[in-house]
């Protein structure tokens, strides 16, 4: 498989800084040759920068670094366009910002393509609030409720040329959900997985069925994946740890099972903040992680997948 890796050194999205430093830490930590041992062939066209922007102000004054976070946006969607064509995409962030870019510019590619796009949101979180709802005035609480077109960015994020439906959006993982977030759930047809849901039936039936969704429908499939979405524990370097998440075999039975599908057509690895690691542990795990993703097996087996 041809990958390119793009950083997204997105950080005034999150409430803390430091994720300016992840794409650095997934690079330190291996990422490209580990991929490369693999069998793919890897380009790494270095870390995306933003234009210039002037700050935008918001009737909801807890919204900070608006017109910084446009702009990213911006450049983040045009390199998710760009870099889909041909190959599969890996966005090293950068907060979870970054992901209203790759998603935005993921499905237009998706729409050129004639290929319906799908959404797996692997999170503590489901970053499902608008401008006018968030409390914190993080903008990384936001990517999905711009990606899937709600009403409330209109004038400030870049119209999108393509929402993601609803119904194509399945997040797990989730522990900690503000209350405008699961008012606007409750109405909307994405489907969300919270912990108990793992405890009670298990990750793998889980992904299973959305799998099956993805590849009925002949569709692209984009992960996104929060480093929040793991136990704190083995992944301490995000900001926003929220216990009892994934453990460290739920996370990589998901990435072989995603392998195994043979449906995912690009990743977001976002969060990551290297200056809260412990010597690089976070860093090591999820360039672990995705080699399992992309084909890293104890044992061959024969594939599961239909
Ligand atoms: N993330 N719901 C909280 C907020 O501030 O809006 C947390 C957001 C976390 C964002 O997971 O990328
Ligand atoms: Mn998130
Ligand atoms: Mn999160
Ligand atoms: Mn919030």
């Amino acid at each position: 498989m041809d990958c390119t890796l793009i950083g997204a050194p997105l950080q005034i999205g999150a409430g803390q800084l430091g994720c300016e430093m992840g794409p650095s830490a997934l690079r330190i930590a291996g990422l490209r040759s580990a991929l490369e041992d693999l069998g793919h062939r890897v380009s790494d066209v270095g870390n995306l920068s933003s234009r210039a922007f002037d700050e935008i102000e918001h009737p909801n004054s807890a919204v900070h670094h608006l017109g910084e976070t446009v702009a990213w946006i911006e450049a983040i969607s045009a390199s998710a366009y760009e870099h889909s064509q041909h190959s599969m995409p890996i966005f090293l962030g950068g907060d979870h910002a970054i992901s209203a870019g790759t998603v935005a510019g993921l499905a237009k590619r998706a729409a050129d393509k004639n290929r319906p796009l799908f959404v797996l949101w692997l999170d503590a979180h489901t970053d499902f609030h608008t401008l006018e709802t968030t409390a914190s005035g993080n903008l990384h609480g936001t990517p999905v409720a711009y990606y899937t077109g709600r009403a409330g960015f209109e004038g400030y994020f870049p119209p999108l040329s393509n929402a993601v439906p609803s119904e194509n959006v399945c997040m797990i993982g989730i522990r900690s959900v503000d209350p405008a977030e699961l008012k606007a759930l409750s109405v909307s047809a994405v489907t969300v997985h919270d912990m108990r849901a793992i405890d009670e039936h298990g990750v793998a039936v889980l992904l299973r069925e959305f799998l099956e969704k993805v590849r009925a429908a002949d569709g692209l499939l984009h992960v996104s994946f929060d480093v929040d979405f793991l136990e704190p524990e083995i992944a301490p370097a995000v900001g926003t740890t929220v216990p009892g998440g994934a453990t460290f075999r739920e996370a990589h039975l998901i990435m072989e099972m995603l392998h195994d599908s043979g449906l995912v057509s690009s990743l977001d690895v976002v969060e990551l903040n290297p200056f809260l690691d412990e010597r690089g542990k976070t860093a090591k795990l999820l360039v672990d992680l995705v080699s399992s993703l992309m084909g890293k097996r104890v044992m061959d087996r024969p594939t599961l997948a239909g």
